[in-house]
């Protein structure tokens, strides 16, 4: 016999082990076994959710066994490793992104359809974790996906909320909230690991001593402990063997604590003192950047950044490295000033408990941390109340006016007779009650300070942190967000995903810069017409969805003009409803006026305390309740509000979609992702010049985007010179008639009231200068208009957005952060048999 005769025979023998093998065959014996083992079913009594389940575990057996190894590696070769520490992450459906990354689609599709199901309804019926709010939770979801894939050793850190974001259902028009259960049935991705719990301190005093070698020591007394329990969640990198971990962390009450040191023979008091610790990660805050100073959520922060930094510090110790080299081995990334208490945890840590000097200790801290800002606006800074501060964490008030008086005599040195600089870099704000400025402690304990986008970190050095640009300038970068192709095109777009593929072959999904090379394609008739029947078909899809479940028929040949994020006044979703009414009142003035169909779609969440934007969800389905049945329209104008916005329901929308609204004042919208999400699936955008907007119009050319506005510069100038929104009300009829149309009651049954607050914000103050870029706005959505029309060009242009667009990917950001600021590598990962593993 020949070597390849024997070879393929040994082929032709080959058994697939049940746990990790590929083929559609073992898959069905697989999914049958967990179904019958671990969710104890059999099929007359499965539910589609029972079968979820099994396929979830039959998914999650396949990636346990490339984790393992992943673990194993990372231990035994001493690797750098990032470490994420995020209070958010929204990683939507794991399942399918999953069958995905792993390579296993068909295979699984095959294995559910030979026992009789159907993949795309067991998929559905996964509660996605919504634990976070939007953009920033979500970045965080794609970093993830693109560290991994990218080979990058990485941990996310974060809390394991048992209610995420509330989901949304509109009543009468309104947003009603409802408690998010997303663990009720049981969540097959997670792994607890009780094992490996640890103890976080609260309150209490803090009392000097002397230790052994004669040293001025601290120690802290709490006045209550709590357990943090890790919940340890694999993310698959894309066809690579790399599975990082997502560890997620739950609070639980320390049961001896409470018994012996507290309410000794006091059963009910320790059962009180459980049900308090556990409240600690019971509910995700549903705000977004404005912060609300609650104490609760402040322990939150504490709590999982304490967690993830000890369980840090007990890696490294397990690896047998010295204290001392820990920076060498850990870079840790705060998203945002939630996680930035971590500065002053660190610095505890290894003075109090690893008993080093407060300078070594220091140097660690700031070589291993590095901060990240997410936003502008003021109202979004973290300060905390000093009282408030000093009583939950007495010994982190004390490290944090050390760091500052140091801090402070470095400043006192460079800048000698200038008080107030120290006042304004100092990280105690002082006036009425002294606020703690977690911004302020997140740059000085940092080695690197980036902002998500060019013009918001160019904002962040001449603003907020001037004083700091000033002091450290070569600490400042500039990384500009990007978001995973994997789910927001190859998992939500299959259609355009073949298409690409069969021109330019698959390396995209992992370089997507090599979408450049569509760019020759957009000349193409051919290619052209193709590709508008993808959109169309897309549009169909979503077309069919919202008839299914609100009713609505639409018309997947007019302009889908969507508009999906948090809703907010500085996103300006209320500049989308002016054109809207204004559009209407044109056709009401003139019935025969050819304009092309359009439908407008909204999707978003309002904070629940949040009234504005409440109203503004209010004032959009208002206006569609009355323009959707309005004969005279001819339905030539539709709007639809989408409810629940969240991850999931996000993947019907950005294929969908012509056009694609990022419409926010000027300087105001940090980096924007979903503009990136909507160009990447073919969408041309109508926008200003904010945050990542201005480099995508870079990339596509200008003559591929819609632009309009004023700019950051012009919006500072129109404010300093005293703006009086009404000037334009009153010199702008359009304008003024459609204000006056909401104020009317037109809207709202005769009820003038109920957008007056919203009329009133507009006409007096205006800080968002929606009346400054109406006309702008409009005269753009005419020219948008214009442009349908000529449906050639139009798919020529958005193919070369697509085509241009490259740069978004979060791979390419993430390949910045290992160059810039973590100097870390790819360590590739092989997978041993699983026998020998199992050995
Ligand atoms: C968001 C920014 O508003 C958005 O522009 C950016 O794309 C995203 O972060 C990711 O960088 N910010 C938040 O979601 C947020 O909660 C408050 O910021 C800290």
């Amino acid at each position: 016999l020949s070597p390849e005769h024997i070879t393929e025979i040994y082929d032709s023998f080959h058994i697939e082990d049940d746990r990790t093998g590929l083929s559609s065959e073992t898959l069905q014996r697989a999914i049958a076994d967990n179904l019958y083992y671990i969710q104890g079913k059999f099929p007359e009594i499965a539910t589609l959710y029972d079968y979820y389940m099994a396929v979830a575990y039959t998914v999650r057996d396949r990636l346990l066994h490339r984790w393992i190894n992943t673990v194993k590696t990372y231990r035994e070769q001493d690797v750098k490793v990032v470490c994420y520490l995020s209070a958010e992450y929204l990683p939507g459906p794991h399942l399918e992104n999953n069958l995905v990354n792993l390579g296993i689609y068909d295979q699984v599709q095959q294995a559910v359809e030979s026992s009789g199901l159907d993949l795309r309804s067991i998929l559905a019926q996964e509660e996605e974790p919504g634990l976070g709010n939007g953009g920033l939770g979500r970045l965080a979801a794609c970093y993830m996906d693109s560290l991994a894939t990218l080979e990058i050793p990485a941990i996310g850190y974060g809390i394991r909320y048992e209610y995420g974001i509330f989901d949304q259902e509109i009543r009468e028009g309104w947003q009603v909230e409802i408690t998010d259960k997303w663990l009720r049935l049981g969540n097959p991705w997670e792994i607890p690991r009780p094992e490996n719990a640890v103890e976080v301190k609260f309150g209490g005093y803090t009392e000097p001593y002397t230790d052994d070698q004669g040293d001025y020591r601290v120690r802290w007394i709490p006045h209550q402990v709590v357990n943090g329990i890790p919940y340890d969640t694999p993310i698959s990198g894309y066809r690579v063997n790399t599975t990082s971990t997502m560890r997620l962390w739950k609070a639980e009450a320390p049961e001896s604590f409470d018994f012996q040191a507290f309410n000794v023979g006091d059963y009910y008091g320790a059962v009180d003192a459980k049900i308090i610790s556990e409240n600690l990660t019971k509910v995700l805050y549903p705000n977004d950047e404005p912060i609300q100073g609650k104490q609760l959520r402040l322990e939150q922060q504490y709590f999982f950044v304490s967690c993830s930094l000890q369980n840090l510090l007990k890696i490294h110790l397990l690896r047998g490295d010295p204290i001392e080299t820990f920076h060498e081995k850990f870079v840790i990334q705060l998203n945002d000033t939630h996680p930035a208490i971590g500065v002053a945890e660190l610095m505890r840590l290894l003075v109090d408990e690893y008993l080093l000097h407060w300078q070594k200790a220091w140097d660690i801290t700031q070589q291993a941390f590095a901060y990240t800002n997410h936003t502008l606006l003021p109202e979004a800074l973290e300060t905390w109340p000093l009282n408030l501060f000093g009583s939950l964490l007495p010994r982190h008030l004390e490290i944090i006016y050390e760091i500052n008086q140091r801090f402070l005599d470095q400043v006192r040195l460079k800048y000698l007779g200038n008080p107030d600089k120290l006042a304004r870099l100092s990280l105690i704000e002082e006036g009425g009650s002294k606020r703690i400025r977690m911004a302020h402690l997140a740059c000085v304990g940092s080695h690197a300070i980036n902002g998500v986008a060019a013009l918001h970190t160019e904002l962040l050095k001449e603003g907020v942190l001037k004083d700091f640009y000033d002091l450290w300038p070569h600490k400042f970068t500039n990384i500009t967000n990007g978001v995973t192709p994997r789910r927001w095109m190859v998992l939500i777009n299959p259609r355009l995903t073949q298409l690409i593929t069969r021109e330019i072959g698959e390396t995209w999904i992992t370089q997507l810069e090599d979408f450049k090379r569509l760019e020759s394609l957009a000349e193409d008739p051919a290619f052209r017409q193709e590709w508008r029947r993808v959109k169309r078909a897309v549009k169909q899809d979503l077309a069919d969805y919202i008839q299914a479940h609100q009713g609505l028929t639409l018309n997947p040949d007019s302009i889908f003009d969507i508009q999906a994020k948090r809703i907010h006044e500085y996103k300006r979703q209320h500049l989308n409803v002016l054109h809207i009414i204004t559009l209407y009142n044109r056709i009401k003035h003139n019935p025969r006026l050819a304009v092309p169909p359009r439908t407008f779609i909204f999707g978003g969440k309002a904070a629940p305390g949040y009234q504005m934007a409440k109203l503004i969800i209010k004032l959009i389905t208002s206006v569609g309740e009355v323009v959707n049945h309005d004969p005279d329209i001819c339905d030539l104008i539709k709007v639809v509000f989408l409810p629940d916005f969240n991850v999931t329901n996000s993947q019907r929308i950005y294929p969908a979609a012509d056009l694609s609204e990022q419409i926010s004042t000027a300087g105001k919208e940090a980096s924007g992702t979903g503009n990136m999400k909507f160009s990447m699936n073919g969408a041309l955008t109508i926008g200003t010049l904010d945050g990542a907007n201005i480099e995508i119009r870079e990339a596509v050319e200008a003559d591929n985007f819609f632009l309009f506005g004023h700019t950051s510069e012009d919006i500072v100038d129109l404010k300093a010179q005293g703006y009086v929104p009404k000037t334009f009300y009153n010199t702008n009829p359009a304008l003024k008639e459609a204000i006056d149309l909401i104020a009317s009651g037109y809207f709202s049954h005769g009820n003038r009231a109920l957008f007056q607050p919203l009329v009133d914000q507009l006409l007096q103050a205006d800080p968002y200068c929606l009346l400054a870029d109406y006309q702008s706005y409009i005269d753009c959505q005419d020219q948008v208009g214009q442009a349908f029309q000529d449906q050639d060009t139009w798919t020529k242009t958005a193919i070369l957005n697509v085509a241009r667009i490259g740069r978004f990917s979060s791979d390419r950001a993430i390949r910045e952060y290992c160059r810039e600021i973590w100097w870390v590598n790819p360590v590739s990962i092989h997978l041993e048999e699983y026998q020998q593993a199992k050995a």
